[in-house]
C-alpha cells in the first residue's frame, strides 16, 4: 500500500465515529491536541469528517471555557489514570487539565480549504458554532493560566504541555511532594518498552499532580494560587500567540469586530511580555520556572516554534537559527526533543531525544512562513524520510529513526497527509 493509503487507513481504523483515538492499544480515548492534529489529517480525504472530529473535542468543554486533554467518552482499562483517578465529574468524563491550544489554527486551515473548494457557504454555520467555543477557551488561558499577565501560559502539569516529560519539567517538579501518592499500576509499561516512557518518579509526580487538583474539587483559579508546579511553558506560550492571531483572522472574517478588538488586546499583551522566556545566557527561547523565576536552560523543539507564532526579532532570530544549523549538523533527522550536545539527550526517550511530526510542522511551518524556506524545507524533508523509512510512529530517533512509543499513530498519519508528503 503506498503511504497515502497507509495514513487514511490509519485514521480511518482509529477512528471511534466522530473522535479518533492516538493509538488503540496505548491511547483509547480523544486527546485534545491530537485531534486537533487528526483533523487537519481527515481533511485532506474527508472534509465533513475533519470537522466533526473538532466539534466532537468541543463538546467536552466544561462551562467556564476550559477544554480538556483528554475525553473519556468510554472506559478502556487500558491507560492509567483513567475517568476514576481524575473524578472530575463533569459530564462527560474529562481530565482536569488542558493542553496546547492549537486548534484555533487547524479551525482556520479547515474554513480556509472549505472555501477555496468552494464550500465556504456550506461550512459558515459550523465556523460561527465553534468560534465562540475557540474564543471562550482563550480566554480562560488569558483569565486562569497567565497570573502575571506576560501573555504566556503558566502550566500545572507536565502533561498539559503536551510534552511530558521533557527535561524542562524536572527542576520546577522536585517542590512536588510524592511522599503521599500510594500505590498505582501503570499501563504505558505493559504496552512500550519502559526505556522509551517516563522514570517511575516522573509518575509518582504526574500522579501527586492529579491528586492536588483532585482534592480542590478542579477548581482552576484555586489550583493555579497554589500549585507546588507552575512552570511558563515555552511551547504552550508560542502556540497560543499563534492561535490568537488566527483566532482574530477568523474574528475579522466572521465580522465579529469586538471580539477582534479584544483578541488584539490578548496579543498585545503576549507581544509585550512573552520576552520573558528569552534566556539571554542560553540565548535561546525556553520555558521558566514561575515560582523561582529560573529559565530552564534547554534547547528543545519547543524552543523553535517562535517562528510559527509570528514573533520577529532579529537577533533572537538569529541566535536560534544558529542552533538550528549547530542541531541539524549533529542529527541526520530534526528536530530532536531535546539537543543532542546536552548530556542528558536520549535518542527514544519521551521527550528527551525523540522527533514528533506535530511538532515539525509547527516548526517547519513558521520558518518556512518567515521566508527561512531551506530551514523549512529541511524540517519537512526530515518528516517525510522518517515516515517513509519506517512507517506512521508516535515518534522517531533523530539519529537513526528508529520508531518510539505506538505504531500506527494518527497524528503522524495526519501530518503525512497534511503537510510532509
Ligand atoms: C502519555 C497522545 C499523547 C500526546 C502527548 C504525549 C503522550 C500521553 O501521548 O502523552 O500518557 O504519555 O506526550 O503529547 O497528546 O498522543
Amino acid at each position: 500500500m503506498d503511504l497515502d493509503s497507509r495514513a487514511k487507513a490509519i485514521l480511518t481504523a482509529n477512528d471511534r465515529g466522530g473522535y479518533t483515538v492516538p493509538n488503540g492499544r496505548v491511547y483509547p480515548f480523544q486527546w485534545n491536541w491530537d485531534s486537533a492534529f487528526v483533523a487537519l489529517g481527515f481533511d485532506a480525504f474527508d472534509r465533513e469528517r475533519a470537522w466533526t472530529e473538532v466539534e466532537t473535542l468541543f463538546k467536552a468543554q466544561w462551562d467556564d471555557g476550559f477544554l480538556p486533554h483528554i475525553v473519556f467518552w468510554k472506559d478502556d482499562p487500558g491507560y492509567f489514570p483513567g475517568p476514576s483517578v481524575w473524578a472530575t465529574g463533569h459530564d462527560p468524563v474529562t481530565s482536569g487539565i488542558t493542553q496546547p491550544p492549537v486548534a484555533a489554527t487547524v479551525v482556520r486551515k479547515l474554513w480556509e480549504s472549505a472555501h477555496a473548494a468552494g464550500q465556504g457557504d456550506a461550512f459558515r454555520a459550523r465556523l460561527e458554532a465553534l468560534f465562540p467555543k475557540l474564543l471562550a477557551w482563550h480566554r480562560w488561558f488569558r483569565d486562569v493560566r497567565d497570573p502575571d499577565k506576560r501573555g504566556v501560559v503558566v502550566a500545572m502539569h507536565p502533561w498539559e504541555t503536551g510534552r511530558d516529560n521533557s527535561p524542562e519539567w524536572d527542576a520546577p517538579g522536585e517542590p512536588i511532594d510524592v511522599s503521599n501518592v500510594g500505590d498505582y499500576v501503570r499501563r504505558d509499561t505493559s504496552h512500550l518498552d519502559a526505556k522509551m516512557r517516563p522514570t517511575k518518579l516522573e509518575y509518582d509526580r504526574y500522579l501527586a499532580l492529579v491528586q492536588w487538583g483532585r482534592a480542590r474539587g478542579w477548581d482552576h483559579a484555586e489550583i493555579a494560587r497554589t500549585n507546588p508546579f507552575q512552570v511558563a511553558d515555552v511551547g504552550m506560550s508560542m502556540i497560543l500567540l499563534r492561535a490568537n492571531r488566527d483566532l482574530l483572522w477568523l474574528a475579522e472574517e466572521l465580522g465579529r469586530d469586538a471580539d477582534a478588538a479584544e483578541i488584539d488586546a490578548i496579543i498585545a499583551t503576549a507581544e509585550a511580555g512573552i520576552d520573558w522566556l528569552w534566556d539571554e545566557d542560553r540565548h535561546c527561547w525556553c520555558s521558566r520556572d514561575r515560582l523561582t523565576g529560573k529559565h530552564s536552560g534547554f534547547v528543545t523543539s519547543a524552543s523553535f516554534l517562535s517562528f510559527y507564532a509570528g514573533l520577529h526579532d532579529p537577533a533572537k532570530d538569529a541566535g536560534m537559527l544558529t542552533h538550528f544549523e549547530r542541531i541539524g549538523a549533529r542529527v541526520p533527522c530534526l528536530m530532536p526533543s531535546l539537543d543532542p550536545d546536552d548530556p542528558g539527550f536520549q535518542m527514544i526517550r519521551y521527550w528527551r531525544g525523540p522527533v514528533w511530526a506535530v511538532v515539525n510542522y509547527m516548526i517547519g511551518t513558521g520558518l518556512t512562513e518567515c521566508g527561512y524556506d531551506a530551514q523549512g524545507e529541511r524540517v519537512r524533508r526530515n518528516t517525510a524520510e522518517l515516515m517513509e523509512k519506517n512507517g506512521f510512529y508516535e515518534a522517531y530517533s533523530p539519529i537513526d529513526g528508529t520508531g518510539s512509543g505506538g505504531d500506527d499513530f494518527s497524528w503522524t498519519a495526519a501530518i503525512w497527509l497534511a503537510w510532509a508528503r
